[in-house]
């Protein structure tokens, strides 16, 4: 009877591992960089899912460059994977790609931001925080604090995120467009930190030397840059988070330890987590099944107004 359920194990696989099953299917993932607590956790996230689903995962890392992420996914059309995921670092410049793997018919489903295009049906899927719904968020609470405080004119700097993505596009609409109608609030300039700390830094010391104390909120499109920023600020003996509205988005540990500080008022949730949908998603497409056409997960804001000590550790 034991030579018999060990023959039958060894035929039907069950006795294998996920890992040493064969794979369900094999998908091909171009990740954008490295270049943020976010990106680093959304990264091992999809390598974590990947393994739980059985899926055998292609991730290149494009270390910041388009033209790696074009290059990834023509390996993967070539390598013939079942499905292929991408996080387009900028939204234009896919339609040739796209359709050569159109062309190889193999699915493309798009992970964390979204690409501009007039052509249809290049992607499946697009899985990702609404980043427009993070802005509105954002200065939500912006004009709460102002109401707060009895705040009569309120001057704004934002660092924006990599121009020309989606979360920078997105961020900087739903903040404009919600503090459109409050004549206290003005913007006296954008500018580009590409999501990067060091850009934050740089930023935070131009918009100091040209605007001064002038400035009563900065509006960042990522941790990265926050922390980047907040140093510059005390060079100056101002007290981030007191003299200075600090508002940030992505929520990763170390920005919402500095929120428990008091040097950040509102952090933005955007949830990296997004390998569990991924990793159900690209299975749906393997076997035929219809998918949803956009895949938001839920997002919360953490902020001064609530009682920060009870935030729980973060994970990225
Ligand atoms: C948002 C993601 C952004 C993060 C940054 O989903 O695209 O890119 O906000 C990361 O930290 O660089």
């Amino acid at each position: 009877m034991i030579l018999l359920l060990l023959l039958l194990l060894s035929v039907t696989g069950c006795g294998k591992s996920v890992e040493q099953r064969e794979p369900k299917l094999l998908l091909g993932f171009s990740q954008v960089g490295s270049e943020s607590a976010w990106r680093i956790g959304n990264t091992r996230d999809i390598e974590e899912q990947a393994g739980y689903h059985g899926i055998s995962l292609m991730l290149e890392n494009a270390n910041q460059k388009q033209e790696n992420q074009i290059a990834a996914i023509r390996r993967f059309i070539a390598y013939k994977v079942d499905v292929i995921a991408f996080s387009p670092i900028v939204e234009e410049g896919w339609d040739n790609v796209l359709e050569e793997a159109r062309e190889a018919g193999i699915p493309v489903i798009l992970v964390d931001r979204d690409i501009s295009t007039t052509k249809t049906g290049l992607t499946k899927c697009l899985i990702g925080a609404d980043f427009y719904k993070e802005g509105v968020m954002a200065a939500e609470y912006l004009i709460r604090k102002a109401d707060t405080l009895g705040l009569e004119h309120i001057n704004i700097v934002e660092i924006s995120g990599t121009l020309n993505s989606t979360p920078m596009r997105q961020r900087q609409a739903g903040f404009y467009d919600t503090i459109a109608d409050d004549p206290r609030m003005t913007v006296l300039e954008s500018i580009d930190g590409d999501f990067l700390k060091s850009r934050g830094a740089e930023c935070m010391r131009y918009l100091l030397d040209k605007y001064g104390d002038s400035i009563d909120v900065v509006y960042s499109h990522n941790d990265e840059m926050t922390l980047g920023a907040l140093p510059e600020i005390e060079k100056k003996g101002i007290a981030p988070g007191e003299d200075i509205i600090i508002i940030s988005i992505d929520g990763g540990q170390e920005a919402i330890d500095v929120l428990k500080k008091g040097r950040i008022n509102c952090v933005v949730e955007c949830t990296p987590r997004l390998g569990w949908q991924l990793m159900e998603t690209a299975l749906k497409l393997k076997n035929g099944e219809a998918v949803d056409a956009v895949i938001h997960p839920e997002e919360q804001v953490f902020s001064d107004e609530q009682d920060v000590s009870l935030i729980a550790p973060r994970g990225y």
